[in-house]
Order: structure tokens, then C-alpha cells, then sequence
């Protein structure tokens, strides 16, 4: 293609309200554009590059026996009233009115939909298992959209759904939706992770997230250093072996401790370390209340305080509620004699220590030497945030941190819209049952984002060529100079009668533009028609290493080829 016919608006300066790489590079090759807070147009490269990220989910899902199809945006009120999600969702859900004011749900995900039509068309377990996807845009109506197309309220993403009429067939499909997606990712280039994750407020059990590696990735993933280990630190338990503490117990004292209000200012007014101050934080699970007691230097994990309960909503409670409960604010607070209203669960670390230190449930008084086993009585469980140098669930090695941005997500559903939905089977004995189904999703635009944080360098971005919007960029330093306008030109009908993608420069635009553009777009390989193109020569040189060398214009094709075949 020849950039003096496209549209490349490429941008000088970065937009201020882009802080990440991938996010700053796109919009300044003019690969996106900002239509709204986190909505963007596609424009020509970039809409290239999505392109080729679909292809190969594309060929990955028809490889793994799913079949594609397409659901509407637009989706009827009563489907999400069916599975009661219409009532759950609140503003990220976007929804709208028709013309004769009928409730529209602009779709965010289709089990709703793929539900309702599976439901209404396959009766018999002759007719399962089956695996249907698409590549759709989605809406969800982010309350701070950021990162451009990490965190947009309009994206591209592929979602499959599976229907099953065992959890044996569910599995099979699952484990082949996750080999398809290490395929998938693994051929965009992408250095990434398939970690155990949670399943949210999908219902089901097993899910996998896969996670490109990046330090902008709003997802910790804990690792073991010695296997393949890898979970989301939401989900990841902590298996440390407690060792009661030796320490003759001393009498329990309450201090006064004025002011005193954070782990570390109560620490030290009492001359310990934080770890050696119990922490209490009041939850309301569902519509209980419960204190949370951890060491001092350990964070309640909530997702897991959530699974302990079984329960949908787990936040912290009010400072207002807390003083009604207890008597006392947050940073005073204790399992010893708590209110009568609140249930204590302490992490699995306090339970065998000796004289500690815990609020009093007392504005300004704090105990000492504060016995578990003697003083308060908690439900005990694995609470807290795995840390980095935990030892690993799997019992190899110990866990490191790394942050990732969530490029896929496979879920295990069970019968959590089937049951709601009634979509039902005959099985062979003629018994009717809801079916089992699966979910899969890929963000599609997100991984064009992932792929540039992985891919850039202080001049742009470095495109993996089976992902670049062109394998080849020539450039013509001078379309005035007739000798280098007319070798360009040959080279350029060459390659594309050859079956190369070239992007042509063949603006009347000055060399360093078009070579700052070039580095900018990131095309794998340019080809420089300069100075020597009275001589048939010209330049070779590759994006992603610098390295350049010059070629003879009968040579070129060679040179070409066997770069692409290389990569
Ligand atoms: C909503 C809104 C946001 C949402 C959802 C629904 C996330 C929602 C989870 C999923 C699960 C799977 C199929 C493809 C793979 C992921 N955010 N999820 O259901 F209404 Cl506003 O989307 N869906």
C-alpha cells in the first residue's frame, strides 16, 4: 500500500493523559485514535495489526473444534431477567431503551444470549458437546477507563461457549481451549502465563487466566522459582506450617496508647515489630459482620474471605458501623471481647503465637501480650495475600511476584446459566438435564496493547512480524530524485507481485521523517531507496535489531524471504 493514499495521522507529541507505552506509541503512529474516554477508532495500521491477532484466534478456535459465529450487540432486557444478572450488574452495564422503549442491555458478554439460543435449539445429548464463538465488540461501561485499549469501554473480544452433558466432556474441551490459547499467544509473540485464577461472580470452579508479562499489568501473578506454579495472588493458598510459639505466656495488660492509630505508630509506642501487633479489620460479608484478624505485616485477602463464606459481597465495613459493633474506631480494634454481632475469623499465622499486641475495642487502649489460645476465641483459615518468599502451594520453591496484564480467561460454568435458563437435554435414558457449559475469552484489542508493551523500543514499536500491520517498509528518500523513484517503484511492484505486504513511503516528505515514522510504526523489515539507487543498491535493515546491511536490487527477494522464513 502506498502511504500518500493512507491515513497515518502520526502525532509529534504524547497525548498527556497517556502514561503507558503501548497506549502512548499506538496513538502517536496513528494506529488509534481517541473517539471518548476509553473508546477508540481503528485506524488503518492499527486496524491491520487487529486484524492479523484475530486471524490467528481464528484459526486456533477452528482448530480446537469450535465453530464461529456472531450475536447482536443490541440484547433484550428478559434474557438478562432470565439469569437475574439484569438486577446484579450496575452502571458497567451498559443499557439502553429502543424507539417503542423496550430495555436493551448493550452486550458486555453473551452467556445470556449463546444460552438462549443453545436452550431453544439442542434437546438431545446426540447434539452435544458443542463449541461456539465469535469475535465481537463488548461494551462495559468502566467508571475510570485507562491505558487505552487495556482498560477501554468498547473493545474487541473473542468470547466461545461450550455446552456439555458431562463434566468429563467439559474438561476435554476446556483442556483444549487452553492448549488453543497457549497456541494463540505464543504465536502473537507473547511472553505469558496461564496461572489459576477465580471465577468470580461466575459461579463454576476451575479457571484459568492467562497473563502477559508486563509491568503495567494491573494482575499480581504469584510463581514458584523452581516449577511452573503460577496463580493470580487472589487465589494463590498459603501453605506455611505455623510452629506453635515457645514463649512462656505473660499476664494479658491493657495500655493506653494515645493517638496511636496505624500497625506501625502502635508497633512502635509499644516497642515490637508489626509483625508482632495483631491486625483486626471489620468486613461485612453479605449482610454479617465479621473481623478480620491477621499479623500485623500480612493483608486479608477478600476473595478468600468471600470463598470462606460462600458469600456475593465482601467489603469493609463503614468506620460508623465499626463504632456501633465494637465501641471503638479502626485503628483500635481486637478480637478480645468483640461486639455481640460479630463473628472473628483469624488468619491461619496467628494462631500459635505468644504475647502479642491487638486493639482494645477501646478509642486509645491497645492489649500486650495477647495469647490466641488463652484470650479470644476466632475461626481459623488461610486468609491473607500469599507474599513473595511464601513457599510455593505446589511445595517446589518458593513464590516470586510478577505483574500481568489479563489477555484470556477460561472459565468452567457448570450449570449456572443453564439451570437458570432451563436449557435442557434428553439423555440417552430419555431423563432431561441442564447442560454443562464452559466460557472463553480473549481480549482481542487488549492483546494488540499487551503485544506493543512487550514490543517497543525508545524509537516505537517492534512489531513479531506475523503480527505487524506490513512485513516489509520502503522507503524512497526523494520521490524528486527520478533514479530512487523509479527503483522504488520497480521494488515495490516486485515485492507485492511476490506476495510480500509493503507498506510504500512515497509521501514528499524529508528522509528523517520518514525514518523517524518508519521506527515509530515498527514494520519488521525497511527497505531504504537512497543515494545509491543509481547503482541498483540499496539498504536492508531490521526493526527489532538494528542490524542493516546493503543489497543489490536482484537480490532483494532473497534477502526478503529469507528474513520472513527466519522469523
Ligand atoms: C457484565 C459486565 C461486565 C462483566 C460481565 C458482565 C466480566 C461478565 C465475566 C465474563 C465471563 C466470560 C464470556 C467470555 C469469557 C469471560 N465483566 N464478566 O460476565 F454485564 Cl457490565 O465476561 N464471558
Amino acid at each position: 500500500m502506498k502511504q500518500s493514499q493512507m491515513l497515518i495521522p502520526t502525532l509529534r507529541e504524547v497525548p498527556a493523559d497517556a502514561d503507558i507505552k503501548s497506549h502512548q506509541l499506538l496513538l502517536r503512529a496513528g494506529f488509534i485514535r481517541q473517539v471518548a474516554s476509553g473508546v477508540y477508532s481503528f485506524l488503518p495500521l492499527g486496524k491491520k495489526v487487529l486484524k492479523k491477532v484475530e486471524d490467528i484466534v481464528r484459526e486456533e478456535m477452528d482448530k480446537a473444534g469450535a465453530s464461529e459465529m456472531l450475536m447482536p450487540a443490541l440484547q433484550p432486557s428478559e434474557l438478562w431477567k432470565e439469569s437475574g444478572r439484569w438486577y446484579t450488574y450496575g452502571p458497567e452495564l451498559m443499557r439502553m431503551h429502543d424507539r417503542h422503549e423496550r430495555e436493551f442491555a448493550l452486550g458486555a458478554t453473551h452467556e445470556e444470549v449463546i444460552t438462549g439460543i443453545v436452550r431453544d435449539t439442542v434437546n438431545s445429548y446426540k447434539k452435544l458437546p458443542l463449541t461456539l464463538y465469535q469475535i465481537q465488540t463488548k461494551f462495559r461501561d468502566e467508571k475510570r477507563p485507562r491505558f487505552g485499549l487495556l482498560r477501554g469501554r468498547e473493545f474487541v473480544m473473542k468470547d466461545a461457549y461450550s455446552f456439555h452433558d458431562s463434566f468429563d466432556s467439559l474438561d476435554e474441551a476446556y483442556d483444549r481451549m487452553y492448549e488453543a490459547y497457549a497456541n494463540i499467544f505464543r504465536r502473537c509473540g507473547l511472553d505469558f502465563r496461564a496461572v489459576i485464577a477465580d471465577s468470580g461472580a461466575m459461579g463454576g470452579k476451575d479457571t484459568h487466566e492467562f497473563m502477559a508479562l508486563s509491568e503495567v499489568g494491573e494482575d499480581t501473578i504469584a510463581y514458584s522459582d523452581q516449577s511452573n506454579y503460577a496463580a493470580n495472588v487472589e487465589m494463590a493458598p498459603v501453605v506455611t506450617e505455623y510452629a506453635q510459639s515457645t514463649e512462656p505466656m505473660k499476664e494479658l495488660e491493657k495500655i493506653e496508647t494515645p493517638n496511636q492509630k496505624t500497625m506501625e505508630e502502635v508497633a512502635q509506642y509499644l516497642g515490637h515489630s508489626v509483625d508482632q501487633g495483631l491486625k483486626a479489620l471489620m468486613f461485612k460479608v453479605d449482610d454479617k459482620f465479621v473481623l478480620v484478624v491477621t499479623r500485623g505485616n500480612h493483608e486479608v485477602n477478600d476473595i478468600k474471605l468471600k470463598h470462606l463464606f460462600d458469600a456475593s459481597v465482601v467489603e469493609l465495613a463503614t468506620e460508623e458501623d465499626t463504632k456501633t459493633l465494637m465501641g471503638a474506631g479502626f485503628g483500635s480494634l481486637g478480637p478480645i471481647n468483640p461486639g455481640k454481632d460479630v463473628e472473628v475469623v483469624a488468619d491461619n499465622a496467628v494462631k500459635y503465637l505468644r504475647n502479642v499486641s491487638c486493639g482494645a475495642n477501646e478509642d486509645g487502649y491497645h492489649y500486650i501480650n495477647v495469647n490466641p489460645e488463652r484470650d479470644f476465641e476466632a475461626t481459623y483459615a488461610d486468609l491473607r495475600f500469599i507474599q513473595e518468599g511464601d513457599p510455593s502451594p505446589d511445595g517446589q520453591g518458593k513464590i516470586q511476584f510478577a505483574r500481568g496484564i489479563e489477555v484470556g480467561h477460561v472459565f468452567k460454568l457448570g450449570k449456572f446459566y443453564s439451570d437458570k435458563m432451563d436449557a435442557s437435554y434428553l439423555d440417552q435414558n430419555g431423563r432431561s438435564n441442564s447442560m454443562i457449559m464452559g466460557c472463553y475469552g480473549i481480549g482481542v484489542s487488549r492483546t494488540v496493547a499487551a503485544i506493543v508493551e512487550q514490543y517497543h523500543d525508545d524509537n516505537g514499536m517492534t512489531w513479531p512480524v506475523q503480527i505487524a500491520p506490513y512485513q516489509v517498509h520502503l522507503l524512497a528518500l526523494n520521490m524528486k530524485n527520478e533514479e530512487q523513484k523509479q527503483l522504488a517503484d520497480e521494488l515495490y511492484t516486485q515485492l507485492q507481485k511476490a506476495g510480500v505486504e509493503v507498506l510504500y513511503d512515497d509521501r514528499k516528505e524529508r528522509a528523517g521523517v520518514k525514518f523517524a515514522d518508519s521506527d515509530l510504526f515498527g514494520i519488521p523489515l525497511r527497505i531504504t531507496v537512497g543515494k545509491r539507487a543509481g547503482e541498483g543498491v540499496v539498504e536492508v535493515k531490521e526493526r527489532s535489531n538494528g542490524n542493516q546491511q546493503e543489497v543489490e536490487k536482484e537480490e532483494i527477494l532473497q534477502v526478503v524471504n529469507q528474513f520472513l522464513a527466519s522469523e
